[in-house]
This record gives structure tokens, sequence and C-alpha cells, in this order.
């Protein structure tokens, strides 16, 4: 793939009965110490990606794109896997190497595996053909970042083993499994659980998949989240025990942990402690840190905050894997650009936070100890608790899990579920003693024939070592299907339409964000007007945030445009490509540079053009280019004179204030006078202002125009490079003659 062409989807789910996943199994990054980007040195990245989008501050050290130690997680699942893909790419090309594909809300009640790629609710259908399309996307993502990427789903519900099946034929690398997940939320019966997921894990296992576990889910489902935290490390203790009962190995298992608390809470003073508690007690495993999605509200800005303040607790305790869910899930608005600020700002902060336990040392006394000795003496007294009631599945039955109590104390809230109802109860039944499946991944007893030397032989081969006898199923339903979803949008892509898009192609959704002076409720009226007069359809306000109870709201709402818009049809003016900063600095002290600027005419403004000469403004100055500032108001002969007298390279005036069109007649005037004095052909003439264009200033004579957003680099990279042109062309003048049309 190029790195300008599209993910061809139609190609992706093309011939997808042949295709084949690379590999099994968990990539972790391969770390490299010490290691150098630009100027910087770091501790903790892994390998560079061959191709990548840096932060946004990355292009003043080189374009640099380091990336951190640790898996970075993105969470995506629009509801139409197929959109997804592009998605999964933007992501990865941020620095995501864990796409975690949400099940579409409740698919844990199946009982078996869906077919065909039907449109999902909170989620993504989880089927073979949209497993096989995402694998085949992310190879070709793989290939193109130069890095592993993980897919990720659930293994959960009456299903699960046939899931996990599913998942080592299809090349999935990870997977949250944990029974007790199913006992709590799902009310499944808890031994069919409990042996649903043995059989589970081990397909895991064999597989080599990673497994996350379901704590975090008591963290979010509880009244009061952060008082689970005792309870956490006891799920944490009961699904590793089990995992590796089964015979998953240690460096699989990853500890789904997330700090219990968040804004506005004194959150690092209850969630360090949790964090080091669980470290400490389960030093063999992996981490896998999540945001605290209990609590979020639907401002972004808080989101972030929390998210980067959770990054700070992953890098003191040394997280493996940074979940990112997106920074506004609050207000379910899990969009492509919010997906990448995610990962953007678990790659930000973790890099921030590089080497930081180098610098700093966790207290081996006070407060902090004290703390990580009470979870820890809550926690095991809460085991031994469970063995005094006689175990986990008599404890569950009692209430013990999600109250929102802290350990010891009840709040007589928790989730009681009957040992001997639910799901498939009544289900489980021994093997016979002649059992035999005929499976190389499989758990517990199995009386394989003896001359096989694996077991499948006795079938000439079973799913998981011939793909080739794997049913591949295409689609069951004619209408709920990708190829049908494809055809909708079909005519956008052939005539080359752009819609605006935040989930789906073409869905048309835009988010506005608008200050009124008023109350929450009239603004949150006057926002859906407004949108309706924009001619937004379906609008909605997701966001409010009052500012002050009767000066005004904050808004953000969202509706669709009812258009596509033509690129053939638009008007994009050239783009003059930005000289670097470091040639503009080597070409001025070859060759040094002076400019004369001035505010002109009547203005007093002068914020400007000082910013664009400015050194701590990032101006001229900055790139040794000498600069002769006649102030405000000055006559434009005057600027004129004073280049003459000091021989400078160029002119630059400025005008903020235009009323009849000054800014005009200022720049005229300019270019004028420097022909009647004969010095047009030595000097590069430049205009700014608010009113300012290029295209304004050159029909005016001058050779350039600056308007809003302007910074000295620009302005800079157009004198260098202006008057390079000019020397190598040889004559330094070819606008002395050219007529105003301004
Ligand atoms: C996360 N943001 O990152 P169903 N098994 C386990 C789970 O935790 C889950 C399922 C199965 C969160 C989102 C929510 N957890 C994940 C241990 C879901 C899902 O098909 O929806 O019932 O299973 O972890």
């Amino acid at each position: 793939m190029q790195p300008n062409e599209k993910l061809n989807i139609e190609e992706i789910l093309s011939d997808l009965e042949q295709y084949r996943p690379r590999r099994r199994g968990w990539s972790w990054r391969k770390p490299v110490p010490n290691q150098t980007a630009g100027p910087f040195t770091y501790k903790q990245t892994s390998e560079p990606l061959q191709q990548s989008i840096p932060l946004p501050a990355g292009k003043y050290f080189g374009g640099i794109d380091p990336q951190p130690d640790c898996v970075i997680t993105s969470e995506i699942a629009s509801g139409r896997f197929e959109d997804d893909l592009r998605r999964m790419r933007m992501a990865a090309w941020h620095g995501a190497d864990h796409i975690m594909v949400i099940r579409t809300a409740g698919q844990s009640h199946f009982d078996g595996l869906i077919e065909g790629t039907p449109e999902g609710v909170g989620g993504v259908p989880i089927t073979r053909k949209q497993l096989r399309a995402t694998r085949k996307a992310l190879d070709l993502i793989e290939d193109e970042v130069g890095r592993p990427i993980n897919l990720h789903s659930y293994v959960s519900g009456v299903a699960g083993p046939e899931i996990a099946v599913l998942f080592a034929e299809e090349g999935v690398n990870g997977a949250h499994q944990d029974p007790q997940y199913n006992v709590l939320y799902r009310n499944v019966n808890m031994l069919r659980s409990f042996v649903d997921a043995a059989v589970a894990k081990g397909l895991m296992s064999y597989a080599d998949m990673a497994q996350i576990d379901g704590a975090h889910n008591a963290n979010a489902t509880a009244r009061e989240g952060w008082k689970v935290m005792p309870e956490l490390l006891v799920q944490h203790a009961i699904n590793c025990a089990y995992s590796v009962a089964v015979g998953m190995k240690k460096s699989n298992i990853c500890l789904s942990t997330v700090p219990p608390t968040a804004s506005p809470g004194p959150a690092l003073r209850y969630d360090l402690p949790y964090a080091v508690a669980l470290r400490e007690l389960f030093k063999d495993y992996r981490m896998r840190a999540q945001m605290n999605t209990r609590y979020i509200d639907s401002d972004t800005r808080e989101a972030i905050v929390t998210h980067a303040l959770n990054v700070l607790i992953s890098r003191l305790t040394s997280a493996d894997i940074q979940s990112t869910i997106t920074p506004d899930e609050g207000r379910n608005v899990p969009w492509h650009y919010n997906s990448i600020s995610a990962v953007n700002t678990a790659k930000q902060a973790l890099l921030a936070l590089d080497g930081i336990l180098d610098m700093v040392e966790l207290k081996q006394e006070g407060p902090l100890r004290e703390r990580v000795r009470e979870l820890k003496e809550r926690a095991i007294l809460f085991m031994e608790e469970i063995l005094e009631v006689g175990g986990y599945f008599a404890a569950v039955s009692q209430g013990f899990f999600v109250d929102s109590g802290q350990y010891p104390e009840r709040n007589g809230d928790g989730i009681a579920r009957d040992p001997r109802g639910g799901v498939g109860a009544d289900t489980v039944v021994p093997r016979d003693p002649d059992y035999f499946a005929p499976v190389c991944a499989h758990f517990g007893y199995n009386r394989v024939p003896e001359g096989l030397t694996s077991p499948c032989d006795a079938l000439g081969g079973c799913t998981l070592c011939h793909p080739e006898k794997i049913a591949y199923v295409d689609e069951l339903d004619p209408e709920d299907n990708v190829t049908k979803r494809l055809e909708a949008t079909q005519g956008l892509r052939e005539a080359g339409l752009l819609v605006p898009e935040v989930e789906w192609s073409g869905d048309g959704w835009i988010n506005v964000q608008v200050f009124f002076p008023t109350d929450v409720r009239t603004a949150e009226a006057a926002a859906l007007e407004m949108a309706k007069r924009f001619g937004l359809t379906d609008c909605e306000v997701i966001h409010r945030q009052v500012m002050q109870p009767a000066e005004g709201t904050y808004l953000e709402v969202k509706g669709r445009v009812p258009f596509a818009i033509d690129p053939s049809q638009l008007v994009i003016p050239e783009e003059v490509p930005l000289l670097s900063e470091d040639i503009i600095r080597q070409e001025v002290a070859k060759r040094p540079m002076k400019v004369v600027a001035a505010t002109v005419g009547e203005d007093e403004h002068s914020v400007g053009m000082r910013e664009i000469i400015d050194i701590k403004h990032g101006g001229l100055e900055g790139f040794g280019i000498q600069c002769f500032y006649l102030g405000t108001s000055v006559p434009v002969q005057k600027v004129i004179d004073a280049a003459i007298e000091i021989d400078a390279d160029a002119i630059l005036i400025s005008t903020i204030i235009t009323h009849a069109d000054v800014h005009r007649s200022n720049m005229r005037r300019l270019h004028e006078l420097c022909v009647e004095k004969g010095v047009r052909h030595k000097l590069l003439l430049v205009g700014g202002g608010t009113q300012v264009t290029n295209e304004i200033a050159v029909e005016c004579g001058l050779d350039a125009g600056f308007g809003r957003g302007t910074k000295g680099h620009h302005v800079a990279s157009f004198l260098v490079r202006e008057r390079y042109k000019r020397a190598q062309e040889g004559a330094p003048n070819h606008v002395t003659d050219r007529g105003t049309g301004c």
C-alpha cells in the first residue's frame, strides 16, 4: 500500500475464503534502551516505525516519532467493521499496536457463532468473515508501519469455547477471558462458566494469545467504584490462578487494571497504592492499564487529564499495555479522531514520563506503604472469607462481589447469583471413559487412540492444522451485510465526493462548538436552533458546560450535513513549501539579511508585526535576520527612506485596522514609491495584516502578503527563498514594472 492510497475495502473483502492469517500469538514491542531520536535519548522506547504520524510538536525536532516501550491499545468498533478498518490504519499510523474490537452489545448472550457481517449496535458482531477481513487489513497495515499489530476481542458467554476455536483459527492475538465476567454480568451458570473457561483458555494457550481479565468491570459497575479495590485484587487472583492451572503461561496473562477513582477525587492517593499493591502481588504477570470509565463525563479536557494521570501511574508501576478508550467515552462518541486523540495522549504521556523511575522513588514508608499493606490485607481477608463460606460459588451466591462497600464493609448491593441457576445450568456432563475429541487444542481428559501422533490424525487433520477444512460461511443475511452497506455509499466513492465522517463512510456528522452568553437551558435550545438553521439534521447537544450561570454556556452540538462536496470543484491554493528552520538559519548566516518593518498609515496595532519579528515568538530575529522596527503609524515614505539608508533586503509593512480598503492603498503606495525612488528592484516588499492575503498583496504590487495565522517562519522562508531565487536568476528585480491591479 502507498501512504497516499486509500485502503481498498472491496479488495480486502475479495477472496476472503482463501485468506489465511500469517501467524498466531501475541507480539510485544521490542524495547531499545538508550535510543536516540532527534536531540533526545530515551530510556523506555521500542523499535521505531517505518511510517507513522508524529505528535504535532514532533516537527520541531526533525519529525521524530519515538514509540514508547509498552503496547498501546485502541478500542475500535463503530458497528460497521468495514469502516473500522480505516480507523485501525489511522490508529496504527499514530502508534497503536493493539486493536481491541468491542463485540456488539450482548454477543455473549448468543449460544453459538454468528456468521456473515451484520451491522452491530454498541460494537461489531464478531464473525469469521469480520475477523478474517480485519486480520487481512491489519496484515497490510502492519507491513506499512513495520510493526506487528495485535487483534483482540472477547471470549465470553456459553459459546466461549467455540469463539476461542474461531480466534485460534483466524489468528486473533488476544482476548478478554474471565469466567467471573460470565457469572456476574451475564448470569451464565457458574459451573458451566468455569468449565467453558478452561476449554477456552486451553485454546488461547495453544494459540499463544494474550489474555485480559475482567476485573475492571467491577470497578465500572459498582455504585462506588473506588471502594472495590480489595475485590479487584481478589478477582485478578482468581482468574490468574485458574488460567495458570489450565496451562496458560504467566507472561500471556494480563491483569486488566483500572485506577479506581477519577476527577475530582484526590485520585493518586487512591490509585497509586492500589497500583503498587497490584504490581507487588502479581509480579510475574502483565499489567494492562485502562482508564476509568466509571466517572467520565462529556468533557474531553477532563477525560484527557484523567488519562494522562493514569499514564503517570502506569509509568510509576510499569504497565505493559496502555489501553486507550476514547477520551470521550462518557458521551459515547467514539469517533475516528477521538480514538486517535486517545492513542496520542498515551504516546505523549508515556514519552514525557520516560525514565521517571531513574529519578524518583516511591517511598518505602509513610502513607503509600501503609495503604498498600492495608489493601493487601483487605484482599487476603476477602479470600479467607470466600474459603470460610465454602468457596467461590457460595461467595457469589451471597453477593460478595461488586458490593460497593470497601471490604470488609458490605453495603448489600453486590451481584448475587444462584450456583444452580443461570444460563446453561445443568449442561455440564462428565466425559465418558472413552471420550475422544480428534482435535489438537483441547482441555482435559481426551482418550487419544494409541498409535496417533496427534489426536487430529484420526480425522486427517483438524481445522487448526488444516485451515482448508474450515467451513467458511460468507453471508447469511441477504440484506444486512457489508456488500449492501458498501453499495449504499458506492455512488460517493465512484464520483469521488466528500462527506464529513466521524464513524461510518458518508455518515455526514459534524460537531459544532459554540458559546452562548446565556443560561444552560436557553443555550441548549439556541444551539439546536442554530444547528437547524445551518441546515444540519439529527441535531443533538452532546456536551454542555456552564461558564457562569448567567454569563454563558459552552456547548458542542452534533448534526449531519445534507450535502457532499466535489473536490474537483474546489479552488485549492498552491502550497508553498516552507524551508526548514535550519536551512533558513544557514542561509542567513551565509548571507546576512536586513529588514525594515513598521505598522503603516494610522495604525497603532503593533502586536501582529512584533510577533513576526520577535525572537520570543519564533520571529525573524530568531533566524538571524536583522530587523529594524520603526514602530506604529509610520508614513510609507519614511519606511522606504529607512530601508534605503540601511540597505535593507526587504520591507515589511502591516495594517491591522482597515477601513475603506486602507490596507490596499498602503501596499499600493509602498510599491509605487519604491518604483519612483528607483529601489523597487532591490527590495522585497511584504504586506501583512488580518485582511491581507497573498493575492491582494500581489495585486497591489508587493511580492507577498501574509494574513491570519502567519508565523515568523513563513515570512522568513519566503524572504530567504525569494532572495535565493532572484540571485539564481541573476536579475534581482522582476517586478519593477508590474502594474497594480488594485
Ligand atoms: C475494556 N473498555 O477495555 P460481551 N469478557 C470480559 C469483558 O471485560 C468483556 C466481555 C467479555 C473496556 C470494554 C468491556 N468488557 C470492555 C472479561 C467486556 C464482553 O460479549 O459484551 O458480553 O463480552 O476492557
